[in-house]
């Protein structure tokens, strides 16, 4: 990694290596060391293919890190630790671009811990109440300074159009395998349009969002069991918080693994689910409308689909977007999700009952 000297580092280079464990960036982490104490950093390359426009991601999250970080200071909160801080390049930019390929660093938040399976109801919790705050903290934030860095990222109806291309054009030839898969997205086909039509009437309200809302996007600190700081701030847009929730619900309330291959072994925990919307409602507060609240579960089974649709999506066109570990990992990924959207289909109307008790407004 040639580049880490063109970065304000503190300290001498000690070493470095792969970090992580994300679909989209490749990460590392380096060890510098500064008159005798240990410094680490996140160096990340960008994933240019994800992300064509780097310029107007790293300007969005340079402006909601700043802004985050001063509301963090407002509350007596440690922004250093609370949100991500970018480090400069020697020459005073947010990013570096070497022949395309676009690095940036941050300060490595030390003695946090990320989980990929919520171990526990009161972790859980704790990850709602972070991305109620979250959200809520960002309510003030002037969407209109963010660009569109993926456009159509969560608009559900977009995304079952390029599936249905993916199936026609039949890339990787392997439609023939994953005709249930396939019929199982057909089906549903009703669930696609609700929240962006929703977005478009004025009905469900247009937010700054995380998008990517994943367990393992939240750092925890190791001591206090708490969430402390929400990270990959790539996919900040404007959006709806049906898809901050409805993602976060995907991933951490799974009794497996997002490609456990053993689908035996895949379920929709409600207990967790009743641990997650409770903190996510108090963090929030009042600041989510009844409308909102009424189409958590509906988010959440949206949320789940369109997953499930994309791996699926990414399986036909011959795994082009996920990062992939083994021949059919989009395909257990997407038979996971599907797993699941039935699993929360069945309890629809406990889920309801669960944001009506926690509910504020
Ligand atoms: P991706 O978009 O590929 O998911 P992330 O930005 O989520 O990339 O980073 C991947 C992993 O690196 C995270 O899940 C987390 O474990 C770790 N990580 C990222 N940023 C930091 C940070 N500032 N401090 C400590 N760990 C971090
Ligand atoms: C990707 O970057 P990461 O691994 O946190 C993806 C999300 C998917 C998720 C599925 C920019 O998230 O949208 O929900 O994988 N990010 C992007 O695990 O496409
Ligand atoms: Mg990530």
């Amino acid at each position: 990694m040639t580049v880490k000297g063109e970065f304000a580092f503190e300290g001498e280079y000690v070493s470095g290596g792969p970090y992580g464990d994300g679909h989209i960036n490749d990460t590392y982490a380096l060890v510098y060391s500064d008159a005798g104490r240990e410094r680490r950093y996140i160096l990340q390359r960008m994933n240019t293919k994800v992300f064509p426009d780097i310029p107007t991601l790293m300007h969005n999250i340079g402006a909601v890190t700043r802004y985050l970080s001063q509301k963090i200071k407002e509350s007596g909160g440690d922004p250093d630790r609370e949100t991500l801080t970018l480090v400069p390049t020697v020459d005073g930019g947010n990013y570096l671009d070497r022949d395309g390929e676009c690095w940036r660093a941050f300060l490595f938040i030390e003695g946090t811990e990320v989980y990929q399976l919520a171990e526990s109801a009161e972790v859980f919790g704790d990850t709602g109440r972070a991305f109620g705050v979250f959200i809520a903290r960002l309510d003030g934030f002037d969407a209109s300074v963010l660009g569109e860095v993926i456009p159509n990222f969560h608009n559900t109806a977009d995304r079952y159009a390029k599936f249905e291309a993916a199936v026609a054009a039949d890339k990787s030839g392997r439609a023939d395998t994953v005709k249930d898969e396939i019929a199982f997205v057909r089906a549903r086909k009703n669930y696609c349009s609700r929240v962006v039509d929703g977005l478009a009437d004025g009905s469900i309200p247009l937010r700054v969002t995380h998008n990517d809302t994943k367990l393992n996007n939240i750092l925890f600190d190791s001591k206090t069991k708490k969430a402390l700081c929400v990270i990959d701030l790539d996919t900040i847009m404007p959006g709806s918080l049906l898809y901050d929730f409805g993602d976060a619900v995907r991933f951490g309330c799974s009794t497996a693994l997002e490609d456990e291959p053993d689908l035996s072994k895949v379920d929709f925990d409600i207990e967790l689910y009743e641990a997650f919307a409770k903190g996510f409602l108090a963090g929030i507060g009042e600041k989510i409308t009844a409308t909102e609240t009424k189409l958590l579960s509906f988010g959440s089974v949206l949320m789940t689909y369109e997953c499930g649709m994309r791996f699926l999506t990414d399986y036909l066109d011959g795994d082009v977007y996920f990062k992939t570990k083994y021949d059919t990992h989009n395909l257990v990924r997407c038979r996971t999700q599907f797993k699941l959207v039935k699993a929360m289909e069945g309890r629809l109307a406990e889920m309801d009952d669960i944001a009506a008790r926690y509910r504020k407004a």
